[in-house]
């Protein structure tokens, strides 16, 4: 048997639009899972679900904004009476303020704390009880070099990551016991929407200096793909994995492992 098949699982994508989020989910679909993802608005809901339908992905997708607990509730009870209980959840939406702490304001500090913490807290929260009664499950939180690393401007976005490795380990201690696993899931630095302010060319054609930053990073001198996550995703969405659980799997190109290169 493939233990890496996803065959008659449902799996939630938060954030699943585009980006990680999207890539994860496609890779679970051509793994055989059925896919749900949520997004903030109908119109990202819409551009979502065309460009499932473009790789050939039969998605649900559904409004809910995961800082809401009750729009999330209403949401799983929604999908578990149109498509079924939820098998794996993937708490991958998130956003990032690059703000230098002296300057954030308390509210751009919460916001961050709100969608990248406490909807991954939410959305499990509201996932768990069909997992229990399954005594099945799988919960994959997409945490970041921030779980592990600071760096200037992005003190919200560190405190969440940081925190999201401890809830990680926590859900994964507390409901280890009904046969769920709760694993982290670390990108490097990976070229999306999130991360385009980082790679942007300069006005004399010169490449932006975080991006030789990075570059200088990474052993594997490139920025990642969000295919590269694919993977790593499957392995802890399946069977595979199920005697990992509290672990974060970095996927950073050996980023963590590096000091940097030597500048010329
Ligand atoms: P992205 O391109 O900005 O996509 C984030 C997704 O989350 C979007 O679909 C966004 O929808 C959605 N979202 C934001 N707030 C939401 C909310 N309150 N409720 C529901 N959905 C919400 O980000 P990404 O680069 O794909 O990153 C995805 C995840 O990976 C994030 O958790 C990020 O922190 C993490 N990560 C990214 C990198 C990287 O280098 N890119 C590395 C490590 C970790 P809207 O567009 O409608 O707001
Ligand atoms: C940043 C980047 C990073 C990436 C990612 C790295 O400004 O440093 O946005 O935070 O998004 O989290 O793992």
């Amino acid at each position: 048997m493939n233990p890496f098949e996803l065959n008659g699982k449902i799996a939630l994508v938060t954030g699943g639009s585009y980006g990680i989020g999207f890539s994860i989910a496609s890779a679970y679909a051509k793994a055989g899972a059925t896919i749900v993802f949520n997004d903030i608005n109908q119109e990202m809901i819409d551009k979502g679900m065309a460009a499932y339908a473009a790789a050939g992905i039969k998605a649900h997708g559904y409004v809910c904004d995961v800082t809401n607990e009750a729009q999330a509730n209403a949401m799983i009870a929604q999908i578990e009476n149109e498509v079924g209980v939820i098998d794996i959840l993937v708490n991958n939406a998130g956003i990032i303020k690059r703000v230098p702490m002296h300057e954030m304001t308390a509210a751009e500090f919460r916001l961050v704390i709100d969608i990248d913490l406490n909807g991954p807290f939410i959305m499990a929260k509201a996932v768990l009880p069909g997992m229990m009664k399954k005594r099945a499950g799988k919960i994959i939180n997409i945490c970041s070099m921030m779980s592990e690393l600071g760096r200037e401007t992005v003190s919200a976005y560190a405190a969440a990551k940081g925190g999201l490795k401890m809830l990680t380990k926590n859900i994964a201690s507390e409901y280890g016991e009904y046969n769920i696993q709760c694993n982290g899931l670390g990108p490097g630095y990976i070229a999306t929407p999130q991360t385009a302010p980082l790679r942007e060319t300069q006005a004399d054609g010169s490449r932006h200096p975080f991006d030789q930053f990075i570059i200088a990073k990474t052993p594997a001198a490139r920025w990642g793909n969000p295919e590269d996550l694919d993977g790593p995703a499957i392995f802890l969405a399946s069977k595979a994995s199920d005697f990992v659980n509290g672990h974060i799997l970095y996927v950073d190109g050996g980023i963590l492992a590096y000091i940097g290169k030597q500048p010329k």
